[in-house]
């Protein structure tokens, strides 16, 4: 006898996934079903179907269907699926220690738009940065049409309008380490408690399991493991399409291939230099597309 139950993908070690589920407080270590041929890996996110055992073991019989994946993409070609289900990408940067670094907000938020997913800008340790720098970002962001966030977990700075933007959806925290993800996540009343399982029973995996917290609908996924995402191999038009303020210039370009680098008569590069794309951010453009 056994009974069926539907759970949230929280977190994956090596042959053990752990999953919360529906109507459950705690989260139970599961197996994954044996199957004759390709083994379905299951991620963050992954809504599962999950089998309890009379001796209160489960197994993940399936995985629904996912409404999206998000993957590494290598410059190989290849793609590893790191969360599903995700409709919010909330980016974390640290305004200081470690110091921001703008390429990869900016990829990460492009990333976001090329996956068709929303882009949120939390902007972390506001104490340790000067003003004029916090203001800076926060305008910069707000300006292109994203969320901006200032937050001081310590303070309680920003988390209730954090957890406002937050409500009904399905965010992934994505960010390097040292950046405050997982203050971030306790603030919002993820607890440890999951991260204490996955210590005890996936074994030495403490640094690489992800956390998952419900919230008001939806949930908030804190992995260790999802510090960025790659664009991989990625076209100028396609990468430009990504940079919201770079889409107006660029139909302004002489060339409709226009890399919006070297090309004579493009409307992009004019527009930054008449100061109307932030210098930071056609910097990043540029670096995404390597070609500085
Ligand atoms: N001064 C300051 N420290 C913070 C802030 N947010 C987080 N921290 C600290 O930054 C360190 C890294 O935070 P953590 O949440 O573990 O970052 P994670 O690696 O991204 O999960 C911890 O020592 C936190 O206490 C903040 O707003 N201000
Ligand atoms: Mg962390
Ligand atoms: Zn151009």
């Amino acid at each position: 006898m056994h009974s069926c139950a539907r759970g949230l993908v929280v977190s994956t070690g090596k042959n053990l996934t752990l999953v919360a589920i529906d109507d459950e407080n705690a989260t139970r270590v599961a197996r994954l079903r044996r199957t004759r041929g390709r083994r379905f890996m299951p991620v963050p996110g992954d809504v599962a179907l999950v089998r309890i055992l009379p001796d209160g073991g489960a197994v993940i019989d399936s995985l629904a269907p996912r409404a999206n994946a998000l993957a590494r993409r290598t410059t190989g070609g290849r793609a590893k699926t790191m969360a599903a289900n995700v409709d919010t990408l909330a980016t974390v940067t640290a305004l200081a220690d470690p110091a921001p670094r703008t390429v990869l907000l900016d990829q990460l938020i492009a990333f976001a738009g090329l996956e068709g997913i929303a882009a949120l800008v939390i902007l972390t340790k506001p104490d340790l940065a000067p003003a004029v720098e916090v203001d800076r970002y926060e305008s910069l962001y707000r300006r292109l049409g994203y969320d901006v966030v200032i937050l001081n977990p310590k303070l309680g700075l920003g988390i209730g309008r954090l957890r406002h933007i937050l409500a009904h959806r399905r965010s992934l925290l994505c960010g390097i380490s040292g950046v405050g993800k997982s203050s971030i996540f306790r603030a919002l009343g993820g607890t440890a408690e999951i991260g204490e399982i996955s210590r005890r029973r996936l074994g030495r995996q403490t640094t690489t399991a992800a956390r998952l917290c419900r919230i008001d609908g939806g949930f908030l996924i804190d992995s260790p493991g999802i510090g960025e995402f790659g664009l991989g191999t990625i076209s100028a038009p396609e990468l430009a399409a990504a940079f919201v303020e770079m889409r107006e210039p660029a139909t302004q370009c002489r060339f409709t291939d226009c890399a919006h680098v070297q090309e004579p008569g493009c409307g992009v590069r004019a527009a930054a230099e008449r100061g109307e794309i932030d210098p930071s951010r056609y910097n990043s453009y540029r670096q995404l597309l390597g070609n500085v």
